[in-house]
C-alpha cells in the first residue's frame, strides 16, 4: 500500500520508537500534522504544542538531556525553523542527540522566495551534525533512519530534515530501511589496544596523575567504567561543567568541577600535574585558560569518539579514539593485578596529600553575611545549598539558565549521577532552564525536576511555563533573583571599574502573579529564615512552581579564571572579597 510522505513521517517515527514530538505547526508541515492526528488519537505518539520554537527545541534537549535518548523536534518552515535555530545550536555545542524536522516550501518555490521560505539547510549547516533536504518521497523513510542513526551515534549531535510540502503529499510505499548503512559515516569506537596499553604503562608511571572527564562520558554510558578506573587507580577525577555526575561528586577523589569557575584544587592538580587522563572532553578554552601555560609539565592522554576533536586544541601523547566505555573498559581489562595497584595506590600519597593542601588553603567560599545588612539576607550559594540538602535523596534532575546561578549550581549541587545535570555549557543559552525542564519532566514523569534559572534568563522563555501548567507537569523553578545580569554585572566590577550598563532590572514581573496567571504556584522569599520553609512546600505542591528568591544583589562567582587567564592562578574568594566587597549598608537592598 502507498503512503503519503506525511504518513510516511509518522510511520518512521514509530520504527524509531519516538514518543515525544515537541513541536509547532504552520502551512508548510500541516499534511504531517494531519498524519499526526490519527497517531496522537492511537496513542503511539504525543505532541507537545509550545509556545515558542526555541521552546520546543530546549525541550526536545532536555527530554535528551535527562534520558540519553535522542530529542524530537516538529517545526513549519521559515520563522518557525528559524525561532528553532538558537536551541540547534545550543544542542550542537554540547553534542545533544536530536532530530529536527522542519517544513519547506513545495520544491518547485525553492530558491523563489516563497511565502515562509528560509533556507534551512543552509542556515543549519554550521550548528547541526548533518542535515538533509528530502526532495523525493521515496528518501524520505531512510532519511529518517539515518538522521537518527547520525544524532546517536559516534560524537552525538543535532540532526535537521528539511521536508518541502509537496514531499509530505506525494505517495510511496513505505519501505523501512533494515539497517542503516552510511559508507562516508563509520564512526570507530572500539579505540586501539596497543594505544590503551601505552596510556596505562605512562598512568602507571605517574606520581601526579589527574583524570579528566568530559560530556563524552555521559553520553557513552561510561560513568560505571570511568568510576571504577578511578578508584582501582586510587587517581583524582575532575570534572567539565558537561561531565558533571559521571563521576560521584561526594567521593573523596572527587576534586569537582574545573574550569573557570572550577574548584582552586581542581586547576592547581591540572596546573600541577605530571598524567593527564582526558576522556570525552574537548580541552575548552574556559577549561583550558591561557593555552600556552595549560598543563605544560605533563604528559597527556586523550581518549575521544571524535577524532577532530584530538590535539585540537592541545597538542596530546597519546591519542585514543573511541567510545569513552568501551577503552577504559579496555583498561579495566588490561590493569595490573590488584596487589600491584595497591601499592601504585599508596604511592599517589603525596599527591592526595598536595591536593587536600590546596582544598585546606582555598575551599569553596562565600561569606555567609553582607557588611551592614541584618541577618536575614540570603546568600544565592546558601539557597542553592539548601534546595540541593532538601532534595538530594531525590537525586533530581537539575536544569539551569545561563550565568551566576549556573556556577553556584554546578558548584553547590553535587551530582552523584549522570543524566541529572541539564546545563547549556557550549553556547550558554539563556532561556534554556524553564523548557528543558519541561522536556526533562516528560521524559521521567515520576522523578522530582527542578530548573535554578536567573531573574533574566527565565524571562526569555517564561512562555513555556502555562505549557507545564497545561500538562500537570509538577517542575519546581527557583529564580535565584539578584535583579541583576548577575554574570555580566560581575564582570562589569571587576574588569570595568564598576562601571556598570545595562544590567539592572529592578522592575520585574511581579513572579507570583504571573505564576498564577499561568496555572502555576508562585512564590516570593525574601527572608533567610523563610526559605527552607517555601522550598518545603514547592516541594509538597503537585503544580509547576516558581520561586521568586530574592538573593543578596552583589554577590559574585569565585573561584574565577579571567579568560585567557592560567588556570595556575585563580582569583579566590576570600582574596577577592578583601578588593571587592564594599561595607555599604545598601548592598543587600531589594527591589
Ligand atoms: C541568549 C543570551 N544572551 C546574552 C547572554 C550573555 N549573558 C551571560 S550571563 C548573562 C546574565 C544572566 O543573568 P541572570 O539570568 O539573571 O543570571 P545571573 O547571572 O544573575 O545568575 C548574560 C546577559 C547569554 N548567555 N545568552
Amino acid at each position: 500500500m502507498e503512503l503519503t510522505g506525511a504518513q510516511i513521517f509518522v510511520e518512521s517515527l514509530k520504527k524509531l520508537k519516538v514518543d515525544t514530538l515537541f513541536g509547532y505547526p504552520g502551512g508548510a508541515v500541516l499534511h504531517i500534522y494531519d498524519a499526526l492526528h490519527f497517531a496522537e488519537k492511537d496513542g503511539s505518539i504525543r505532541h507537545i504544542l509550545v509556545r515558542h520554537e526555541q521552546g520546543a527545541v530546549h525541550m526536545a534537549d532536555g527530554y535528551a538531556r535527562a534520558t540519553g535518548k535522542p530529542g524530537y523536534v516538529l517545526l513549519t518552515s521559515g520563522p518557525g525553523a528559524t525561532n528553532g535555530v538558537t536551541g540547534i545550536a545550543t544542542a550542537y555545542m554540547d553534542s545533544i542527540p536530536m532530530v529536527i524536522i522542519t517544513g519547506q516550501v513545495p520544491t518547485h518555490l525553492i530558491g523563489n522566495d516563497a511565502f515562509q521560505e528560509a533556507d534551512v539547510v543552509g542556515i543549519t549547516r554550521p550548528c547541526t551534525k548533518h542535515n538533509f533536504l528530502v526532495k523525493d518521497v521515496r528518501d524520505l523513510a531512510r532519511v529518517m533512519a539515518e538522521a537518527q542513526y547520525i544524532a546517536t551515534s559516534g560524537r552525538p549531535g543535532p540532526v535537521l530534515v528539511d521536508i518541502p510540502k509537496d514531499v509530505t503529499a506525494h505517495k510511496t510505499a513505505f519501505a523501512w530501511p533494515d539497517r542503516v548503512d552510511i559508507p562516508s559515516y563509520r564512526p570507530s569506537t572500539e579505540g586501539h589496544l596497543k594505544q590503551v596499553k601505552k596510556a596505562l604503562s605512562l598512568i602507571l608511571g605517574a606520581k601526579r596523575p589527574v583524570l579528566y572527564l568530559g560530556g563524552g562520558c555521559i553520553w557513552s554510558n561510561a560513568a560505571a567504567e570511568v568510576t571504577g578506573l578511578a578508584r582501582r587507580l586510587g587517581i583524582p577525577v575532575t570534572q567539565t561543567l558537561m561531565g558533571l555526575g559521571s563521576f560521584p561528586m561526594s567521593d573523596p577523589l572527587s576534586l569537582d568541577m574545573l574550569g573557570m569557575h572550577g574548584t582552586y584544587r581542581a586547576n592547581l592538580a591540572m596546573s600541577n600535574c605530571d598524567v593527564l587522563v582526558a576522556i570525552g572532553a574537548r580541552f575548552d578554552d574556559r577549561v583550558t585558560g591561557k593555552l600556552d601555560e595549560f598543563c605544560v609539565g605533563a604528559k597527556k592522554i586523550h581518549v575521544d569518539i571524535d577524532p577532530a576533536s584530538i590535539s585540537k586544541n592541545v597538542e596530546v601523547d597519546v591519542p585514543i579514539v573511541g567510545d569513552a566505555r568501551k577503552v577504559v573498559q579496555k583498561m579495566l581489562d588490561n590493569l595490573p593485578p590488584e596487589p600491584d595497584l595497591a601499592k601504585y595506590r599508596r604511592s599517589l600519597a603525596p599527591w592526595h596529600a598536595q591536593i587536600a593542601e590546596w582544598e585546606r588553603q582555598h575551599p569553596l567560599f562565600y561569606q555567609d553575611w553582607t557588611p551592614g545588612s541584618p541577618g536575614e539576607v540570603i546568600k544565592p550559594q546558601w539557597a542553592i545549598q539548601e534546595i540541593h540538602r532538601k532534595t538530594k535523596a531525590r537525586s533530581p534532575v537539575v536544569t539551569t539558565d545561563v550565568g551566576q546561578h549556573q556556577m553556584w549550581a554546578a558548584q553547590y549541587f553535587q551530582f552523584d549521577r549522570p543524566f541529572r545535570w541539564v546545563t547549556s555549557g557550549g553556547l550558554g543559552t539563556m532561556g534554556f532552564g524553564l523548557p528543558a525542564a519541561i522536556g526533562a519532566q516528560f521524559a521521567r514523569p515520576k522523578d522530582l525536576v527542578l530548573a535554578i534559572v536567573g531573574d533574566a534568563s527565565v524571562q526569555m522563555c517564561i512562555q513555556e511555563l502555562i505549557v507545564a501548567s497545561e500538562h500537570k507537569l509538577p517542575i519546581k523553578v527557583f529564580i535565584i533573583n539578584n535583579i541583576y545580569l548577575g554574570m555580566v554585572r560581575q564582570w562589569q566590577e571587576m574588569f570595568y571599574d564598576d562601571r556598570y550598563t545595562a544590567v539592572h532590572i529592578p522592575l520585574q514581573p511581579d513572579w507570583v502573579k504571573l505564576a498564577d496567571a499561568m496555572g502555576a504556584a508562585g512564590f516570593r522569599v525574601e527572608q533567610k529564615s523563610k526559605l527552607p520553609g517555601v522550598i518545603d512546600e514547592a516541594l509538597s505542591t503537585t503544580k509547576p512552581c516558581l520561586v521568586d528568591i530574592r538573593v543578596d544583589p552583589k554577590e559574585s562567582v569565585f573561584p574565577m579564571i579571567p579568560a585567557g587567564g592560567s588556570i595556575a592562578n585563580p582569583i579566590v574568594a576570600d582574596e577577592a572579597l578583601k578588593v571587592h566587597v564594599k561595607d555599604d549598608p545598601n548592598s543587600a537592598s531589594l527591589s
